[in-house]
């Protein structure tokens, strides 16, 4: 559980713990399909994951003294939240170190340097650098070890390097039975030949000078690479080699002076992509890369549609929608976390609100019993049709990623609402399909999206 949470925070996951409970009772009834109930299962899974079992997600960050590990925490932030050293070794002891802003902590082993030239400006008992980290990775796995190198330093000493990040990796199999995946960047891109041109303002610099740069970075990248892959210790776990700039430049007082940041997006797409979603939700409000809070919340949405969906065929009396209007709150707030506000009613119910109360929930309901008038069934169990739920959830995702993420109005989400309650529909109905088909004792198609 995050640290820090608040009383609202704590009282919102309660609730939501408390829907996911009652979905998943209810989903037992259900006489399933196996694999049906497993894909439902790993929906709820998700919802659980991404909105209550959320954790930071941690980095071993491994580089020679001043390689530029601190500058990358900041880089991640885009904030100051990490010391940077500019004349003296900073980063003292190894250890775990919770960095934090208001939108959540990454924890972080920023090992002192590697090699150290000079020692470190906090004590370090340790001699031997690597002994100072093996310790902390034994107590905690991370989930990505990023090696840094400066560009201008990726040829001189960097075997030595690399036997270090060998005897990391061999401890943390020891320990964990895991090997985390290797993500190799090359940092300090911005001050390779020609110097003075801005691969962060490349469109504003004259394109040959530009070329010529890129190809400088493409070298150094090329070098990494061909070092990494020759240590067949560490090539299978190799998942990415970039050059970057983390140059960020901040006043006293913390303010952002400068931003000379190129391809860190990069650098937070892959790292997103290479970690348990535990991490992911954290990780997104931290870095605040639009895309992936998009693909997240609508890996949620998707997840709630389709779990409406198999609620809708529990034969319940139609009036009890409160399953379905319940998951629709607890993705709006999930989502409306996702976009960096707080974990708690508040935006949820305002929102649902000002859109016109439980928009989601109000066409269920009418349209429930709109086909409760034209068919004529025995028993009023599953008239809430699970094509219109999952329509219904579809849109409220659709709404509400609108409003938190892309910064729309409330016209704007009712907008969005209505585009997505159509353009849902007839998937609504295969996902009922699917639902009825696995109440009959039918696998799902094995293309059906898990
Ligand atoms: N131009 C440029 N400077 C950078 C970059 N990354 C870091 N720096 C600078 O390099 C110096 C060292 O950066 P740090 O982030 O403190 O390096 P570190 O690896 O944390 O160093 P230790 O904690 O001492 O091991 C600082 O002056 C940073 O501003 C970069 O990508 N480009
Ligand atoms: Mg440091």
């Amino acid at each position: 559980m995050p640290d820090r949470e608040t009383e609202d925070e704590a009282k919102m996951r309660k609730v939501i713990a408390e829907n996911i409970r009652r979905v998943e009772e209810m989903l037992q009834f259900l006489p399933l399909h196996p694999e049906t109930v497993k894909d439902l299962r790993a929906k709820v899974g998700l919802l659980r994951t991404i909105l209550l079992e959320q954790r930071a997600p941690a980095f071993a960050l491994v580089g020679r003294r001043g390689a530029g590990k601190s500058s990358l925490v900041n880089a991640l932030f885009g904030a100051k939240v990490a010391e940077v050293g500019h004349v003296k070794s900073q980063t003292g002891q190894g250890k775990w170190f919770d960095y934090r802003s208001e939108r959540g902590a990454i924890s972080v082993l920023d090992t002192r340097g590697i090699q150290e030239g000079s020692t470190p400006a906090e004590d370090d008992p340790a001699k031997d650098a690597v002994a100072s980290i093996l310790g902390p990775l034994r107590r905690k796995v991370p989930d990505v070890i990023l090696f840094l190198v400066k560009a201008t330093e990726a040829d001189s000493g960097i075997d030595a390097d690399l036997a270090v990040l060998e005897r990391i990796y061999a401890e943390i199999e020891r320990e964990h039975r895991f090997r985390p995946p290797l993500v190799a960047i090359a940092t300090h891109c911005d001050v390779l030949e020609p110097k003075g041109t801005r691969l962060h303002l490349a469109s504003a610099e004259p394109r040959e000078d530009v070329d010529e740069k890129l190809a400088r970075v493409s070298e150094v990248e090329h070098h990494l690479e061909t070092k990494i892959k020759a240590r067949g210790k560490l090539a299978p776990h190799l998942v990415w080699t970039r050059g970057l700039s983390s140059y960020m430049s901040f006043r006293e007082s913390g303010e952002l002076r400068g931003d000379e940041r190129w391809r860190v997006d990069e650098l937070v797409g892959t790292l997103f992509k290479h970690m348990p979603d535990a991490g992911r939700g954290t990780f997104v409000r931290i870095a605040r890369v639009r895309g992936l809070q998009e693909q997240l919340a609508t890996d949620l949405t998707r997840a709630t549609a389709v779990i409406c969906t198999g609620v809708a065929a529990v034969p319940i009396p139609v009036a009890d929608l409160f399953p379905i209007t319940a998951m629709q709150m607890s993705l709006v707030a999930g989502i409306a976390w996702l976009s960096g506000r707080p974990l708690d009613k508040k935006a949820a119910a305002e929102f649902l609100g000002a859109m016109g109360a439980n928009v989601g929930a109000a066409v269920v309901l009418r349209e429930g019993f709109r086909a409760l008038m034209k068919v004529v069934a025995p028993g009023l169990g599953s008239m809430i049709s699970g094509a219109i739920a999952f329509a219904g959830t579809m849109a409220v995702g659709a709404a509400a990623r609108q409003y938190f993420l892309r910064g729309g109005s409330i016209e704007d989400a009712r907008r969005a609402f209505a585009d997505a309650k159509a353009s849902s529909e007839e998937e609504g109905k295969r996902q009922e399909d699917e639902v009825r088909r696995g109440m009959n004792g039918a696998p799902p198609p094995p293309t059906g999206d898990a």
